[in-house]
């Protein structure tokens, strides 16, 4: 079905599209495209402008599994060209290295990309489609979920907007209000926020290594990361409320130097900052995934620290059970996998919380932390160090763990 738009009911302006999409971060964005490519409609609305979107510096690395769900999507053109093709990455303890060897232990490796492409790139997609996006929406409201006829109601320039849907899909994120129109006694959810953030730094200068580097030290945990042989970017543990204005570009080179150890240090290329920001860590699930006619993709339903750089991964991984399941269902009329999205999903997301958590608990210093748990944290990477089969379990959740067939 095509989107139809104008109706007016007196008071809103009325849209009708088979799914509603509510937020237009990665998960709304591909969600929209997978379904556009099967011939099924839907309307995007956004709380941000298009620019404030794009602008956004999160993920950077991708797994193989994401990076072939983009491509087969027909995402994959820069991506293939620009992307940096990864085969390990390497744990430092105290100025000792590790690398896991990604593409021997797995056959397979991760792709440098970050998110800030991955949007680029479906939002041409879009442009050039002409998809129904609505930006700068306020006031998103998500009604009759429990009902063969939900509807979303939002204002826009001073008008109010209806969309009237057969599904909504709730991908607005973390504080969307999605997740929150499930109401609280029926929703399951479970959180174990970090008494620590990262404060991240984004600069236009080469790499210091040509893979990343996850570094625990007794100052604290740092990574060294990137976005392009010619873009840096580095992270540091830091308190969840650090003040920015506290950490001026050369104190916050000088204890990534500190933390990242002398070998590391001597090939850092300092630069003046094109983007610094602090972000929390946290762990999150919602298992209401499906509550009724609406159903939570990527953020909106679960959150891990970064440490395993899975966040996004985890969000295309949901949009591409969601976006098959509802292909079946308006190819071939089955509510199988609707009926399957939720426990699917969850099955691979809490493997991945689990990995998520393993690796923030192994490479993070915790204020709460007695000399016997740091020790046992010591004596854990250094067995990580020492053993083969330690390292293939971490390369073997770094690059992903297999889909599943939602509809088998
Ligand atoms: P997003 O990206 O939060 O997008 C949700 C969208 O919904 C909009 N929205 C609303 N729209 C309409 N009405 C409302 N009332 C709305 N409220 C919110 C928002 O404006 C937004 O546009 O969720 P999505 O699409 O599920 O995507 C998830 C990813 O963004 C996230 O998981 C990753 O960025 C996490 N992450 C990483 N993931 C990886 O896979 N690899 C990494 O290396 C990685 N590194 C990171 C990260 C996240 C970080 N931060 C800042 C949290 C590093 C960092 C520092
Ligand atoms: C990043 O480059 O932003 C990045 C890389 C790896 C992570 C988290 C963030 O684990």
């Amino acid at each position: 079905m095509t989107s139809t738009t104008d109706r007016q009911d007196g008071k809103a302006n009325v849209l009708k599209t088979d799914v509603a999409i509510i937020g237009g971060g990665p998960s709304g964005l591909l969600l929209a495209w997978r379904l556009t490519l099967d011939g099924i409609s839907s309307v995007i609305i956004e709380r941000q402008s298009v620019e404030h979107v794009q602008g956004r510096i999160r993920a950077g690395v991708l797994e193989q599994g994401t990076v072939d769900v983009l491509t087969r999507a027909g995402l994959g053109q820069r991506l293939e060209t620009e992307g940096l093709r990864h085969g390990g990455f390497a744990l430092a303890l105290d100025g000792r290295v590790c690398r896991i060897a990604l593409d021997a232990l797995t056959g397979r490796h991760v792709t440098v990309y970050g998110q800030t492409e991955v949007t680029r790139d479906l939002m041409a997609a879009h442009f050039d489609a002409r998809t129904k996006m609505h930006h700068d929406v306020s006031d998103v409201e998500l009604h009759g979920l429990e009902t063969e006829t939900p509807h979303v109601t939002f204002a826009k320039d001073g008008e109010l907007w209806r969309i009237d849907a057969d599904f909504i899909a709730g991908c607005d994120g973390f504080r969307g209000p999605s997740r929150l129109a499930i109401p609280a006694d029926q929703r399951d959810e479970f959180q174990r926020d970090y008494p620590f953030g990262w404060l991240g730094i984004l600069a236009d200068v080469p790499p210091c290594r040509e893979e990343l580097i996850y570094a625990s030290s007794e100052h604290g945990f740092a990574l060294a990361s990137m976005r392009s042989p010619t873009r840096s970017r580095y992270y540091i543990q830091c308190r969840a409320d650090e003040p920015l204005e506290e950490w001026p570009d050369n104190r916050l080179w000088d204890e990534l130097k500190r933390r990242l150890g002398s070998d590391v240090a001597a090939t850092i290329t300092p630069g003046p900052a094109i983007e610094k920001s602090v972000a929390p860590l946290r762990s999150f699930v919602c298992e209401t995934m499906r509550y009724g006619r609406l159903f939570l993709a990527g953020d909106a339903a679960h959150i891990v620290p970064p440490t395993g750089a899975k966040g996004l991964n985890l969000a295309v991984g949901d949009v591409h059970y969601l976006a098959t399941a509802l292909s079946a269902y308006y190819r071939r009329g089955t509510e199988l996998g609707l009926d399957r999205y939720a426990e699917a999903a969850l099955r691979r997301i809490w493997k991945t919380e689990r990995f998520s958590w393993m690796m923030t608990a192994l490479l993070h210093d915790f204020a709460d932390e007695d000399a016997f748990a740091k020790r046992m944290r010591a004596a854990e990477l250094n067995y990580i160090f020492s053993s083969h089969a330690a390292q293939a379990s971490i390369a073997e959740n770094y690059v992903g763990l297999p889909f599943e067939d939602v509809l088998a």
